[in-house]
């Protein structure tokens, strides 16, 4: 057997033994890399006299295309043995029964929230977001509250420590800055509704130092009290899922609207249940009020031309009402058991087509 026939032999060998494709690249790089057996033996025909390269050409290349065929077919066939065997690795039963359901649940302030998104969206209403740390002068001045106003004493705020340039930062107090926000960067018509998370330095079994609100503004040419009325209306329809409710204004006070109206819901809290639309007990749902023209300008708006009106309401206490809940405080305390019995269905989305609370 000639040397080069016994290099073949070798080389063939090792393709064929190499078990994996790091070992069949090792053999490769031997063989065929820069330094490789081969590659040499091709290398050295350069220092061959014609006739020398005339008969070794012909052998080293036939050499170098078998063994590079050889390593080919080696690869293939280990890829196809490593798919084969992850294949049966990977094998899924399908005979097998089902996992049990998922336990997470969605909290009832994430629930009423969606469902308040939702009843509004079908209304017409965008969804319009602000964040939680705001300038003092969108959560007060802007809407029509200077500093030193006594307005500012109705709300408990949480101050930030003041920036370096001196402009101070608040937790929100409420989502009325959103108003300020959205029109700020938008013309009339504007149709906005943004719940959020806002914070008061307040807790009882009725108020938490942070809590949800959400905030309705429209502005335009035409709008007026009655259709305030109508939107709220027809969200409570909805979200209490009754037919007929019935509302009644009372005279109240905020900077920002003129005149201001907050809004009770007639129901009946006897026997131990909540029913809408009828006894003599009233349930406050909302503030609200026209506008405040001095708030459009502040704005940018131009009060001769645009009016509107905005409403805000408390969603934890909503969240309270509908699925009785007695205690606001229960909320935040993240007792799991406490979410079993009162979360709902994670992929349950409300819809009014599909249902609100399912
Ligand atoms: C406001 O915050 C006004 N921004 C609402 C508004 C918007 C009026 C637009 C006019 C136009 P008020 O301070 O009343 O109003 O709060 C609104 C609701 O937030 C309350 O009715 C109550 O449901 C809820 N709320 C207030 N403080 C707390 C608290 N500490 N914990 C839970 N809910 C609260």
């Amino acid at each position: 057997m000639s040397d080069i026939q016994a290099l073949e032999r070798q080389i063939l060998d090792a393709i064929a033994s190499a078990a994996d494709e790091a070992a069949l690249e090792a053999v490769r790089v031997s063989v065929l890399g820069k330094k490789g057996s081969v590659s040499e033996l091709l290398k050295s025909l350069g220092g061959m006299t014609p006739d020398e390269r005339k008969s070794n050409g012909p052998l080293f290349n036939g050499l170098r295309d078998r063994a590079t065929a050889a390593i080919a077919a080696r690869k293939t066939a280990l890829e196809e043995g490593a798919l084969n065997a992850r294949l049966t690795f990977e094998r899924v039963d399908i005979s097998l029964p089902v996992r049990p359901e998922p336990v997470g649940s969605v909290h009832p302030v994430s629930q009423v929230l969606d469902e308040v998104t939702a009843i509004f969206a079908d209304l017409g209403f965008a969804v319009a977001e602000g964040p939680d740390v705001e300038f003092d002068d969108y959560n007060f001045t802007k809407l029509n509250i200077p500093p030193d106003h006594p307005a500012r004493q109705m709300h408990d705020t949480f101050y930030v420590a003041k920036q370096a340039d001196g402009s101070q930062h608040v937790l929100r107090t409420h989502t009325s800055p959103v108003q300020v926000r959205t029109m700020l960067q938008q013309k009339p018509p504007i149709r906005i509704i943004s719940p959020g998370r806002t914070y008061r330095v307040d807790s009882d079994a009725t108020h938490s130092p942070m809590f949800h609100q959400f905030e309705g503004l429209v502005i335009d040419e035409v709008t007026h009290l009655g259709h305030l009325k109508w939107t709220l209306e027809e969200f409570c329809k909805a979200f209490f899922e009754v037919d007929k409710v019935e509302m009644r204004a009372r005279p109240s006070f905020f900077p920002f609207t003129e005149p201001s109206v907050e809004w009770d819901l007639r129901c009946d809290r006897s026997g131990g249940q909540i029913k809408f639309g009828q006894g003599n007990d009233w349930l406050e749902l909302a503030g609200s009020g026209m506008v405040h023209p001095r708030v459009l300008e502040l704005c940018g708006i131009d009060s001769k031309r645009y009016q509107g009106y905005a409403f805000g309401g408390g969603i934890d206490r909503l969240a309270m009402l509908k699925y009785g809940i007695p205690d606001i405080r229960s909320f935040f305390e993240s007792d799991l058991r406490w979410l079993r019995h009162y979360g709902f269905a994670a992929l349950d989305l409300p819809t009014l087509d599909g249902g609100l609370s399912r």
